[in-house]
């Protein structure tokens, strides 16, 4: 478990810290999740060049029945209690997952939704509009962060478990974190337990340069979100007009990168952590990874964290796959 040292207030205080005293500078893509970052994600998902959300609402609209009869079907001894529990991470607003709610509920599978998310928000209005659209639907809302909530799943859910991870959130973590984040996750599962999870697959580069690289600047924004919230929460003086959202993507290893270039010399005060940070012209803060996988991959990804695949579904251009995991 990660302590803040006490020069700092809070993690995110600390990380900016390092990240930013570091050569080469970085920040993490997960404090772009503000109030302001949540909304952009959100038109990011609605952008025709952002695949990602249409091909993991298709590979679900096409293979529903057969997801179904995997997830639902009664197999190991273990649990007594039928039925199962869906425990979704990082729920939003779960758009993609009501496809499969809907089909679940009306095939009269009995199951019971557990959505966790880190805001209470977007779980209550995930809640309401599931209560008009699936009103059949037994839900529970857990606010949270994966892990806390996943080391606390015995107190919740006494079940079968089939656990949800859609949007390839996965790719924003090294290959290391990722192992680190599914044995996590396989540590909460029992032999009888699934899991779910999307992958966004490697394809021709230009497809993943646009995505991350829209001409209406909303990845742009989003990148930028980070200075900005620096600038609000750390009292600093970033122009975000002074840097430029690149993004590159390495075909070998399958690595979309996004990065922030200062166009010019420049110093920046972090006044709350009394810091001046100094950068030279077209020097680079490293801000994302989206990582891009193969099956390869994803088998080793999944072995070393005590994993196998059960069984896989694509969509018809072969962008995107979910994968079911058994431990
Ligand atoms: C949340 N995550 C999976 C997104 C991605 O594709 O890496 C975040 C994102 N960054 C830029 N566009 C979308």
């Amino acid at each position: 478990m990660k302590t803040t040292s006490t020069k700092f207030q809070s993690a995110f205080e600390e990380d900016v810290y390092k990240g930013l005293i570091s050569f080469p500078k970085y920040l993490h893509s997960k404090y772009i999740y503000d109030q302001k970052g949540d909304k952009l994600f959100q038109q990011i998902m609605d952008m025709p060049e952002y695949y990602l959300t249409n091909c993991e609402f298709n590979i679900l609209q096409r293979h529903k029945d057969a997801i179904a009869e995997i997830i639902g079907e009664e197999r190991g001894k273990l649990h007594t209690n039928k039925g199962f529990d869906l425990i979704e991470l990082g729920a939003g607003d779960g758009k993609k997952t009501k496809i499969l709610l809907k089909h679940l509920v009306d095939k009269n599978y009995d199951f019971k939704y557990l959505p966790i998310d880190i805001s209470q928000h977007v779980l209550d209005e995930l809640a309401a509009s599931l209560n008009v659209e699936i009103p059949r639907l037994n839900v529970k809302i857990q606010q949270g962060t994966y892990f806390k909530t996943l080391e606390n799943i015995a107190d919740y859910s006494e079940r079968r478990k089939v656990i949800l991870v859609l949007g390839s959130n996965i790719g924003n973590l090294m290959h290391e974190d990722a192992i680190n984040f599914l044995r996590n996750i396989q540590q909460a599962m029992s032999p009888d337990d699934m899991l779910i999870m999307g992958f966004d697959q490697k394809k021709d580069p230009q497809k993943i340069l646009d995505a991350y690289n829209d001409p209406a600047g909303i990845t742009e924004a989003f990148n930028k979100n980070l200075l900005v919230r620096i600038n609000r929460e750390l009292d600093a003086n970033f122009d975000v007009d002074n840097f430029l959202h690149w993004e590159t993507y390495d075909p070998e290893s399958g690595t979309a990168k996004s990065f922030l270039v200062s166009k010019i010399a420049q110093r920046v005060h972090l006044n709350k952590l009394e810091l001046e940070v100094k950068f030279d012209a077209w020097e680079s803060i490293h801000t994302e990874i989206s990582q891009k996988y193969d099956d390869k991959v994803v088998e080793w990804l999944a072995k070393e964290a005590g994993l196998s695949i059960e069984n896989s579904f694509k969509d018809r251009e072969n962008y995107y796959k979910n994968y079911i995991f058994k431990r």
